[in-house]
């Protein structure tokens, strides 16, 4: 009853705003950052509830709203594997969030408590790690989320700072395997597994190859910030870091990598200076990657070259078959499973690519935690969205099976062999990729060595395949809700009728696509459109939005 008491004293510091209603969506909860310290405090609540619920692991909460403008902010709970809260606990989120007054507010964790059986003050202290971005917010929204995780008795919250929120997801996965866990760690760890691969690059013909400079945008977040703190660690790899956030820029206006892919134009600060350059693009708080570049008959209206996530996804692909087939022509192979995880935002020759690669592709929801979740069952399994948010996953049964290969064949005197040094290049990957969530860190140092790898420049990589011309737009409804689809996000059930008009929208495109969602992140219905030409595809994009208002 102490403890009632005491949730109940500081639930009444932070009173919910009038007609606010919250749903954990896609990534967490994300709004207004004026209006969201309530939400804050009581996800610090849940966040050491679910701290207790799991034997004292760690938990980490996340203060950022990624692409969303400065103004806005969020906050998403790491689980303990440093995956997603998992999905069986965002229905008490919801509520809570919800509960309009701080009795109510009690009541529901009271309930949830005996529900769930979590025993508190019987452990060893329960840990919540609380991370913010750059967002001027998030320093008053992280002491409101402290607030929150310290009213629950035997639970202590950490304030790790200003980090990305892959840096985050990273440091509680390693604390809960009992592995060192700051983020000088972490820069460790990306700068040796880089160093690794790269000195496994084949010494041949094909990859006598000039290593020409990188050219980031930081979005204006933690991103740009982090990566220069990065930068001194690493060698064979020229960067030039744009849009840090210290000149004056704004986080996520007009730059980053959300910007980039849905508008496809270039960030600011990247003009016809840079025809040809490699560049790369970061979102506000760097899951996100994606590559672009100036085309060379480029004239004074600037265009951009994008490769997106679903590109990455086919570098990576690429790659890592290229590493299992050697295992497998091996007398001691082994025929492993390798998997790609695409959405239905994937562009549709992409999903081409890869099945003609022989690979097994499957669709998942929108949403890294839906993704994930598939990739998890294969032995590698990789995973993107268009938007650049993605990963490589190992299981645990094929990376034992890889360590202690790789420490065979040492003793058997093959150390140089092709098998030994694919098995360690696989080692090596699975090291420098965040295997937590997407980090657009180490996705540009695997873009990076494995582009050095195969003696590729940008423009040679893009030619994989030539994305299908698309277009996505934005449109704002008064009760985004009102759309309804089915689990595979391609078909709207709600409104009544209006699959029909899409679908009759559809017929008169070649290679027509097109699908409409509400989004999880932002208050709008998302329409996505693909056709045999631009002008096609924005038609299509543009019927179908007409039909959502
Ligand atoms: P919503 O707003 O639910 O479409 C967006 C992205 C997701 C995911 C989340 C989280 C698109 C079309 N949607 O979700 O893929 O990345 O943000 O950041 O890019
Ligand atoms: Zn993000």
């Amino acid at each position: 009853e102490i403890q009632i008491a005491s949730l109940l004293k500081s639930s009444e510091l932070f009173p919910i705003p009038q007609g606010l209603k919250l749903s954990y969506g896609t990534a967490g909860f994300r709004g207004d950052a004026k209006l969201l310290e309530s939400t804050v405090y009581r996800v610090g609540i849940l966040s050491a509830l679910r701290s207790l619920k799991l034997g004292s692991s760690t938990i980490g909460l996340m203060i950022t709203a990624s692409h969303n403008k400065v103004s806005d902010n969020g906050i998403k709970v790491s689980d303990p594997s440093g995956g997603m809260l998992s999905q069986e606990w965002e229905p008490f989120a919801d509520q809570i969030a919800n509960a309009a007054s701080p009795q109510e507010l009690v009541s529901l964790i009271r309930e949830f408590v005996e529900k769930e059986e979590i025993k508190i003050g019987e452990y060893k202290a329960a840990e919540v790690w609380l991370g913010r971005d750059s967002r001027p917010s998030g320093e008053s929204l992280l002491r409101a989320a402290e607030i929150g995780v310290d009213s629950v008795l035997g639970s202590v919250s950490v304030d790790i700072g200003v980090l990305t929120t892959p840096q985050l997801h990273w440091m509680v996965r390693a604390k809960n395997k009992g592995l060192k866990a700051t983020e000088n760690n972490y820069f460790e760890n990306l700068s040796t597994s880089f160093r690794c691969l790269v000195d496994l690059i084949p010494i041949n013909g094909n990859n006598k190859f000039e290593i020409s400079k990188l050219l980031v945008d930081g979005a204006n977040g933690v991103g740009g910030q982090k990566i220069e703190m990065l930068r001194g660690s690493l060698s064979n790899l020229d960067l030039e870091i744009r849009n840090t956030g210290r000149d004056g820029g704004v986080l996520n206006e007009g730059v980053g990598a959300d910007f980039v892919q849905k508008e496809k134009v270039l960030p600011l600060g990247f003009g016809l200076k840079d025809v040809g350059m490699r560049c790369a693009s970061l979102d506000g708080d760097a899951d996100r990657l994606v590559y672009f570049y100036v085309p060379s008959d480029s004239t004074s209206d600037v265009k951009v070259e994008l490769l997106d996530g679903d590109k990455i996804l086919s570098l990576f692909a690429l790659f890592m078959k290229e590493q299992l087939n050697v295992l497998d022509d091996g007398k001691e192979g082994k025929q492993s499973r390798l998997g790609v995880v695409q959405t239905a935002y994937a562009n549709g020759a992409s999903t081409d690519y890869l099945k003609q690669l022989g690979l097994d592709v499957v669709f998942a929801k929108t949403g890294v935690k839906h993704l994930h979740e598939k990739a998890a069952e294969f032995d590698i399994g990789i995973y993107f969205e268009a938007n650049g948010h993605g990963t490589i996953l190992f299981s645990e049964s094929f990376l034992s099976w890889l360590v202690t290969k790789q420490k065979d064949l040492t003793t058997k005197g093959q150390g140089g062999s092709e098998e030994q040094k694919a098995v360690s290049r696989l080692v090596a990957v699975s090291n420098l990729i965040n295997q937590a969530v997407g980090d657009a860190l180490s996705g540009v140092l695997l873009v990076e060595v494995i582009l050095q790898h195969i003696g590729w420049s940008i423009q040679k990589w893009n030619e994989l395949y030539k994305d299908l011309p698309s277009r996505q737009i934005k449109v704002e409804v008064p009760d985004r809700t009102a759309v309804v689809t089915t689990s595979q996000e391609t078909e709207a059930l709600r409104p009544l009728g209006i699959q029909d008009a899409i679908n009759s929208e559809i017929k008169n495109y070649s290679r027509g696509r097109a699908f409409i969602r509400p989004s999880g992140t932002e208050d709008v219905v998302r329409v996505y459109a693909e056709a045999s030409t631009q002008e096609a595809a924005d038609s299509l994009a543009n019927s179908v939005a007409e039909l959502v208002k």
